[in-house]
């Protein structure tokens, strides 16, 4: 895995045409957005703590990079389906704090109007299609959403993430089958942070010496492993998947190397229990995707530390801002509690009135 500091001219893929090409402005960009995730995150732990928040709350920090430099790769016709460790997704598709951070207060403010909470922030309008709370549940959508772009003629594709532990799950296996079967544009990013709540990976999954990723090839799959602490790597690699995708209608299979800093929920006390404190702080010291980031830049020159230091207060000040926007955001009203179950309901369609939602004439 690529170590904390970084010397530009060794910075592995950051000569890969995707990346040669990157502007200094936007690879401080890809800086920000990183930094708003953890920022927002660090700001809504601390509002949980408080009483503010409730339920669950997952928090992505320490795999901002996998969001950041995936999504970052994304056209008009490109869209993104993810599971309940959803934060970091919205925020790179462009989401705003504000709507979310009011969503995690359950303010009629936030994206999903406060129903939805940590696990089911949407944004249609962005192409971002949830946070779902079921494991794997997003895998056969997933591909869903890549046979509507193949069927309505559309170059894009779909990035549809899910953690490792999801890779044992049937939907996952069937989402496969089809995908390759049907030749969907769609793209399987395993976000490999080595555990499944409690479990480690080595408890939990049988897969080729090769990585959680080879079972692609069962499939007649693409398929590459990606270490997740460069965005140079990530970028280069998802882009290859992101141009088979486009040019050929293939599914790829991707296996990206990452970890999270802290539990698996804010309701994970044992976060210690199942791997110790030394494997911890050594990703934290080691393998942050920020830290390595900032480097790669400050050495570039494109960047200073007390630019970096800016830029990180700059996002602190937006994640407090939009903590108190939450708190000012009225809850939704009770009468509300059944709308925006089925859209067809809401906007009082036939399908909707009649209860057929699934069928034609
Ligand atoms: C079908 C189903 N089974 C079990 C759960 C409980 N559960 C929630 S998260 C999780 C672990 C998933 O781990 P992984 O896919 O590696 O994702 P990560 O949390 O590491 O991002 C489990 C078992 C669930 N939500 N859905
Ligand atoms: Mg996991």
């Amino acid at each position: 895995m690529a170590s904390k500091t970084a010397n530009p001219s060794t910075v592995p893929f950051a000569d890969a045409p995707i990346n040669a090409s990157l502007t200094g402005e936007q690879k401080i960009d890809l800086l920000r957005t990183m930094v708003r995730i953890r920022r927002f995150e660090q700001t809504s732990l601390k509002y949980y703590h408080d009483g503010h928040i409730g339920g669950f709350l997952h928090l992505y920090i320490g795999q901002e990079s996998v969001a950041v430099g995936s999504i970052s790769l994304l056209g008009e016709h490109d869209h993104v389906i993810t599971a309940y460790r959803d934060h970091g997704h919205a925020l790179s598709v462009g989401m705003g704090m504000d709507e979310c951070m009011a969503e995690l207060f359950g303010k009629k403010t936030g994206c999903s109007k406060g129903k939805g909470g940590s696990m089911h922030y949407f944004a249609p309008d962005k192409n971002y299609w949830g946070g779902h709370g079921i494991v794997g549940g997003q895998t056969p959508l997933g591909a869903g959403l890549a046979f509507a772009l193949k069927y309505k003629g559309l170059k894009g594709c779909c990035l549809c993430y899910l953690g490792d532990g999801a890779i044992n799950q049937g939907a996952f296996h069937e989402a496969l089958n089809l995908a390759s079967l049907w030749d969907l544009p769609v793209v399987y990013i395993i976000e490999n942070n080595g555990y499944s709540m409690g479990t480690s990976q080595a408890r939990s999954s049988a897969f080729p010496k090769e990585g959680l990723a080879a079972r692609a090839e069962g499939y007649n799959m693409a398929w590459a492993k990606i270490e997740g602490v460069s965005l140079y790597e990530i970028r280069a690699g998802v882009q290859e998947a992101v141009a088979r995708a486009h040019n050929e209608s293939k599914p790829t299979m991707l296996e990206i190397m990452t970890y999270r800093h802290k539990g698996h929920s804010v309701a994970d006390a044992n976060a210690e229990k199942y791997r110790t404190k030394e494997e911890i702080q050594r990703y934290m010291n080691e393998h942050d995707p920020i830290e390595f980031w900032k480097n790669v830049l400050i050495g570039e020159g494109v960047i200073t530390e007390d630019d970096y230091k800016a830029i990180n207060k700059e996002a602190g000040a937006e994640a407090e801002a939009s903590a108190a926007f939450a708190i000012k955001s009225p809850y939704p009203d009770e009468s509300e509690i059944f709308d925006d179950i089925y859209w067809e309901v809401d906007n009082h369609t036939e399908a909707g009135r009649t209860g057929r939602h699934f069928f034609h004439g």
